[in-house]
């Protein structure tokens, strides 16, 4: 669209559907006409791009999620369809300014972290790969909450996106289908076979939502279909043969709608509510009932070729019932017998671990599990039994493995089981992620299934993370080497020449420069503080989670800051030391970490005799929206986790390609980022994953000795110890004993000195810009490989066994 047409658009819809003019329009009603203007183009689209795919029979992907973390998509819908340019220009004309315009829309917050910006960037490349590919996810009324930082203490407030509207998504309630809990089973012979009915179950209706996902310049639009509970009785209806009692009613309408209500706010953390898997159960089955129907009125009559028309991935085992589900679905409403449903299902789905974290395993009691979902526990139990008989029987050599392996055992249901037994694919997101699945977490099922096991390294949207976060970056880069690294990212290594080219050295700078000042505006907006912008961004990002070692960076920082007070002319570059993250409500240590950092920055940010060499900043409810404008200021990218434990990471891939430099650990895809752009071209520290391993089978190392040994580590704990940091210095002792008499689980302690080290060689470093830049700049040029459009060419070709589908040809 040109701008005179949108200007034209914009001033209609002005005018006839909220009867003023543009000079009385507010920054709202801008968005809404831009958001109708959009969603009319992108609806001839979508229905051209669905009637594509059904004429040509195109097998389909579904990517089942509990968690899509959106964010805003406004502009990424401008960008898609090439509207970027000419709607911020007529915005303007109209005197607004776009980046207010688009704060208009809510951060879809339907994700806790990592997990769920995957599968969003996920979306947005098999849209712009031209793939069939599709979300299935739950439309939650509260999406993760809102962070506030209150006398230093995190409190969390609800995130009621929906309260305005959610302007792309699209009520179907049409396709609405029934999902059945409880109650009991009931079977029947009928016409030689055994039927089963269900008596007394709860009956929700699921109705879906659906979210048009656009691809980039390829008139391509897929489907997220986000499911809502609601009941499926009027208040009529539940009175009948009764006196109309109106509370009961509404009090069963709120018990239906509790379904979809909130995303559970844990990250990496196993949280065995009722409810929890009632909203696993209801994604499941309302996802794949949608699918079959789809497929049955789309393609053919007989199910028989579901698996060569349908692949299914599974983000975690958080909608592991798939397995089961199909398979009832498939027998009790398909007829089907078990071997040629169990074929089918395993040859349908695929699943994805995204971590080896003890804590985080789904394990669901049993009486749970059966009096809730009574006809899936028969089948997860058949499944179960099959699946130890043929190990018996037909893998001898595993016998002894069974209590181990099995799917039931102890009175708890093993879902990773489950996933790993009833799929076609298991993979990890990173290599050495997948690497510890296959050796230990996983070994005996890598023995057993050795086929099933690969890997598939995690990437992440260069066009929301690179061309849409920092076009100033972006049109540099593409002054240097051209268009075609928009569509072919890989094409990013072209820039490897001006790595050492001190005129585009000084560009790829000033527009970091540019970023950090944008960046200290929006500090000194948000907490009145005045950063430096000639210091070094130092960006720690991310949940808030032991292992992730928030503790580490800012121990780092109290060290500094004990020496400056020693030796306030001590020479070192200023450091502006960033940190987001928000803490699970009930994880009371990332709690306290929280309070701790907040406690130090009050300390260190207030006091004039360390000549303004240190600032720490705590940016409150960190989200996309923000992770977008902090990531483009980025100059170091702590990823500091205990190796081992972080299965992969992406942040650390988004500040790669937006030129930080990566300090981290040997960890996840960390070690991808070295191989790719070389040791030298990366800060990495601390124990290696086998070296932690080896602790944790020895039971660990002693905290104690290096406390007595290390005057800096002791200094640091004495002051929590002492009530240093706190009005109520009570709670900082709950972290000095963590560390000390529970024998730092995170090896906090152990990679202090060499994390000190390394953060000594980034300072010095930093000291040579040419040298700087020339790292910078070759970490952007070797990012391309960590584009999730890679990572989606391999799921495609590898497990999906799907191609490009190009609806039109340009
Ligand atoms: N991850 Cl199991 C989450 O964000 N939430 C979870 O519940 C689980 C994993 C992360 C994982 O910690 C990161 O290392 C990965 O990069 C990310 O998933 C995507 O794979």
């Amino acid at each position: 669209m040109k701008e005179k047409e949108i200007q034209e658009a914009i001033n209609s819809h002005l005018e006839t559907k909220l009867g003023i003019s543009v000079k009385d329009a507010s920054n709202r009603d801008i968005f809404i006409a831009l958001s109708c203007i959009l969603t009319e183009k992108i609806n001839v689209d979508w229905k051209l791009t669905q009637e594509f795919y059904d004429k040509n029979n195109e097998k389909q992907v579904y990517y089942f999620s509990m968690e899509f973390l959106l964010g805003k998509l406004m502009k990424v819908h401008l960008l898609n369809l090439q509207m970027l340019e000419p709607a911020k220009k007529v915005v303007k004309k109209l005197g607004f300014t776009l980046d207010e315009v688009l704060a208009c829309e809510h951060d879809a917050g339907l994700g806790n972290g990592g997990l769920g910006r995957l599968a969003a960037c996920f979306l947005d490349s098999m849209a712009s790969l031209q793939i069939p590919g599709h979300g299935c996810g739950i439309r939650y009324k509260y999406g993760l909450f809102e962070q506030r930082l209150i006398n230093r203490n995190q409190v969390e407030l609800p995130d009621y996106w929906l309260k305005d509207d959610y302007v792309w998504e699209h009520r179907k309630p049409d396709e609405s289908v029934e999902v059945k809990f409880g109650g009991t089973i009931n079977m029947k012979e009928e016409n030689g076979r055994l039927q089963f009915y269900y008596e007394n179950a709860e009956t929700v209706r699921a109705v879906p939502f659906d979210v048009p996902i656009t691809g980039y310049n390829n008139q391509t639009v897929n489907t997220l279909r986000l499911w809502s509970a609601e009941s499926s009785i009027d208040a009529a209806a539940y009175s009948q043969n009764e006196l109309p009692q109106y509370n009961d009613y509404l009090e069963y309408k709120r018990s239906i709608e509790q379904i979809s209500e909130f995303l559970y706010p844990d990250d990496s953390h196993f949280e065995g509510k009722k409810l929890r898997l009632k909203q696993q159960y209801f994604l499941v089955s309302a996802g794949l009932q949608s699918i079959i129907r789809s497929f049955k009125t789309n393609y053919f009559k007989s199910l028989s070729e579901f698996s060569s028309k349908v692949a299914i991935q599974i983000n975690d085992t958080h909608p592991s019932l798939v397995v089961p589900e199909l398979m009832r679905l498939l027998m009790d409403e398909e007829e089907m017998g078990w071997e040629q449903a169990w074929s089918i299902t395993t040859q349908t789905v695929a699943y994805t671990n995204h971590t080896t974290l003890s804590e985080a395993l789904e394990t669901w009691p049993v009486d749970l599990f059966s009096s809730l979902l009574p006809r899936i526990y028969m089948i997860v139990e058949e499944i179960n039994e099959r699946f130890c008989q043929n190990i018996w029987f037909d893998h001898k050599q595993f016998r002894n493995e069974i209590p181990e392996l099995a799917i039931i055992s102890y009175g708890q249901i093993k879902m990773a089981h489950l996933a790993i037994v009833g799929s076609h694919s298991v993979n990890g997101v990173a290599k050495i992620h997948t690497d510890i699945l296959k050796n230990k977490e996983m070994k005996h099922f890598y023995r057993l299934y050795p086929a099933k096991f690969n890997n598939k390294t995690n990437g992440i949207t260069h066009r929301r993370w690179l061309l849409q976060i920092n076009p100033e970056l972006s049109r540099l880069i593409t002054s240097a080497i051209g268009n075609q690294w928009k569509e072919r990212p890989k094409d990013l290594i072209k820039l490897i020449r001006y790595a050492e080219d001190p005129s585009f050295q000084l560009k790829a700078k000033e527009v970091k420069t540019y970023n950090k000042q944008r960046l200290a505006r929006i500090i000194k907006a948000q907490t009145g503080l005045i950063v430096n912008d000639q210091s070094i961004f130092d960006v720690h990002i991310k949940r808030l989670h032991g292992y992730k070692r928030q503790l580490l960076n800012i121990f780092h920082i109290i060290y500094l800051y004990n020496t400056l007070k020693e030796n306030p002319d001590l020479d070192i570059i200023p450091r502006t030391f960033i940190f987001g993250a928000k803490a699970a409500p009930g994880y009371y240590f990332a709690k306290q970490v929280i309070r701790f950092i907040l406690s130090a920055a009050d300390i260190i940010n207030n006091d004039d005799t360390i000549q303004n060499k240190l600032k720490v900043v705590f940016l409150e409810n960190y989200n996309i929206t923000l992770a977008e404008k902090i990531i483009p200021a980025a100059d170091v990218s702590e990823q500091i986790s205990t190796a081992s434990k972080e299965a992969s990471g992406t942040g650390n891939m988004k500040m790669m390609m937006n030129g930080a430099l990566t300090l981290g650990t040997l960890d996840g895809a960390n070690i991808e980022i070295k191989d790719m752009v070389g040791e030298n071209n990366i800060f990495t520290f601390g124990l290696t994953s086998d070296e932690v391993l080896h602790f944790y089978h020895h039971g660990g190392y002693n905290a104690q000795d290096l406390y007595q040994t290390d005057e800096r580590l002791q200094s640091i704990l004495n002051q929590l110890h002492d009530g240093f940091f706190g009005n109520d210095e009570k709670d900082f002792k709950d972290i000095y004993y963590n560390l000390l008499s529970h024998n730092d689980e995170f090896f906090v302690l152990k990679d202090f000195n060499s994390y000190e080290e390394m953060q000594e060689f980034v300072d010095q470093t930093y000291r040579n810009q040419q040298k700087w830049m020339k790292m910078s700049i070759t970490n952007i040029a070797h990012s391309g490989k960590f584009s999730s459009d890679r990572t989606i060419h391999e799921y495609a070709s590898e497990i999906w066994k799907v191609s490009k589908s190009p609806v039109f040809s340009r």
